[in-house]
């Protein structure tokens, strides 16, 4: 680093000192904290991220939000050239940046890191990061640091994209890298279109069964449900009604949204008996989750939740069908044919009636711990890999080889069978790359497949949720003094730390049929999570409050 750079580095982050006594780390999702802890936080990411725009020679991608977590919390996080997540190999040097305690100890931190990553401050390329926020009140200032972050770095660029879905940000870095146009407008284009293209392509004879075009959906009061009124224009065919989109004085995730209605199962505010029958889905606040569900007759808070799980069935489903038309017949012996592998990707929340379900059908389940970046990495290693966690954060990947081929096949089948039910897979498939986030989880993608699916099967939301019946779950969270004394293996499975916790944990699950339990430290929240499953409801919620008071004697306040 040249002299210019250190001065200019030295007086901007004397700026934004860290607070004292804080240790930050890039957990799940990026930092998240209270919004008053994150201003040095977001300032240091800037410089992350500048830095990474320099080592890649590409656009990189910075979001403030804390998704799911109060609207008082906020939190940063970087997308990597392809529109993913941070590399792994970054997040050290992200832990340390954050916890440097002086201007002098950042500065030494990034010239060791710059030379050991041969980042080189003369390429000549221009260096550019995309700024996106949520909704968050906190959001407008915690940008401002982001900017001075950024352009602590000579020649770098920060330019802000405004209020948009997290999604939304990681598909305008790809689109961005890809030199393809990445506005707001191409993104609601790209979705509508390839929307309407494949329900053009729906089979005559599905379109009646399902008379319900009527879509309610929970949007957190934050972003989401604001995007996804703008894309319902575009969509022609769905007719949408958005409740909790912030205007109304709701509050950002407070007794709505996904998380809560996975969680609690139960309607999130605005809900009710009136909404008996419909079909509703629930949005989280950065839109990068969706989970449906239906309110029960005689029911005005209980709810039959379609989660993460039964997305990922149905997309499953869905896929497998369109691949195994393209392969019929005459197709098997045909020059170009290709056997494209389709594999699913689940955490240790999946319910273990949905596991058994995607075996049924033949698939490859993988299981990885919590976290988009490590189920996306699986996924990616498919041709199409199809990954959800139960809180609804998923997406389905296409790899390049296999989209070149069916483009290809698509021309193929044009010239010489147009219009065939060959050709209609092709192209769905196609389209169904287009729609879904290729970045990242995204619940307007995502809402947007499901009601395409539902109507190519001429299904309600009650012949989707029959797919297989779920065993009875239940999550807690455990406040504790040291959430990183748990330590976990086997896919967040099993506990290895504190010394005899998985024992304890197994002689109570042993109690109960089908009883499973694990407990683990998140990463977005200061909490330890548990997770029990069991053969009735009372059973999973007995043994999910045995689990949390053995978390309790082994980490609870009090204890060293
Ligand atoms: C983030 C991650 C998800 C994860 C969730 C909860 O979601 O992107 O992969 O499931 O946090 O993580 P934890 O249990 O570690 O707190 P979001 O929607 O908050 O960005």
């Amino acid at each position: 680093m040249n002299e210019e750079q250190q001065s200019l580095l030295l007086n901007c982050s004397s700026r934004f000192p860290p607070p004292q006594g804080v240790k930050l780390s890039y957990g799940t999702a990026g930092f998240r904290a209270h919004a008053s802890l994150l201003q040095s936080t977001v300032y240091r990411v800037g410089i992350l991220a500048a830095l990474r725009s320099l080592k890649t020679h590409s656009v990189i991608g910075l979001m403030i939000t804390a998704s799911h977590n109060k609207v008082s919390d906020n939190g940063v996080k970087i997308a990597d050239p392809n529109g993913g997540m941070l590399s792994q190999q970054w997040e050290p040097f992200a832990d340390a940046l954050a916890n440097a305690p002086s201007p002098q100890d950042l500065i030494r931190l990034i010239s060791e890191f710059v030379e050991k990553e041969n980042i080189s401050f003369d390429g000549g390329r221009p260096v550019e990061v995309l700024l996106g926020r949520d909704t968050r009140p906190s959001g407008d200032s915690l940008l401002k640091a982001a900017t001075e972050g950024i352009t602590s770095i000579v020649g770098a660029v920060a330019i802000d994209m405004g209020i948009l879905t997290t999604p939304q940000l990681h598909w305008m870095v790809h689109a961005r890298n890809k030199a393809l146009g990445a506005l707001e407008h191409d993104y609601f284009e790209q979705l509508s279109s390839s929307f309407r293209c494949l329900m053009d392509l729906i089979p005559m004879g599905s379109k009646s069964k399902e008379p319900n075009n009527n879509l309610v959906v929970d949007g957190a009061n934050g972003v989401g449900g604001v995007k996804l009124q703008i894309l319902e224009k575009l969509l022609n065919s769905l007719v949408i009604e958005v409740r909790n989109t912030g205007k109304d004085g709701g509050v950002l995730n407070e007794g709505v949204g996904a998380d809560y209605v996975q969680k609690e199962k139960v309607v999130p505010r605005s809900f009710g008996s009136n909404d008996v029958g419909k079909r509703c889905v629930s949005l989280d606040g950065d839109a990068d989750r969706l989970v449906y569900f239906s309110v029960p007759p005689g029911s005005s808070t209980k709810i039959d939740l379609v989660d993460g799980d039964k997305i990922l069935s149905l997309f499953a489903l869905f896929i497998k069908e369109q691949l195994s038309i393209l392969n019929e017949k005459e197709a098997k012996n045909e020059k170009g044919s290709y056997e494209a592998r389709l594999g699913v990707v689940q955490t240790a929340y999946a319910n273990g009636a949905s596991t058994d379900y995607l075996k049924q059908l033949g698939l490859e389940v993988i299981l990885t711990p919590t976290g988009v970046k490590y189920l996306h990495e699986k996924a990616a290693e498919f041709d199409v890999g199809i990954y959800f966690e139960a809180n609804g954060h998923g997406t389905i990947l296409f790899s390049e080889s296999f989209i070149c081929w069916l483009e290809a096949r698509n021309n193929e089948l044009c010239s010489v069978s147009k219009g065939s039910e060959r050709q209609k897979a092709a192209l769905r498939l196609l389209a169904v790359s287009k729609l879904i986030n290729q970045a990242v989880g995204d619940a307007l993608g995502g809402l947007l497949l499901v009601e395409v699916i539902l109507q190519h099967l001429g299904w309600s939301i009650h012949r989707w949720n029959e797919l297989y019946e779920d065993l009875p779950s239940r999550q807690l969270k455990v406040k504790v003094e040291d959430r990183t004394a748990v330590v976990t293996a086997n896919a967040e499975t099993v506990a290895v730390r504190p010394p005899g916790i998985q024992e304890a944990i197994n002689s109570e699950t042993a109690k109960y049929h089908q009883g499973r339990s694990f407990i683990r430290p998140s990463g977005t929240e200061d909490v330890i999570r548990v997770y029990a499953e069991a053969s009735t409801q009372e059973a999973a919620d007995r043994l999910a409050n045995s689990v949390t008071k053995i978390v309790d004697q082994f980490l609870g306040f009090g204890r060293s």
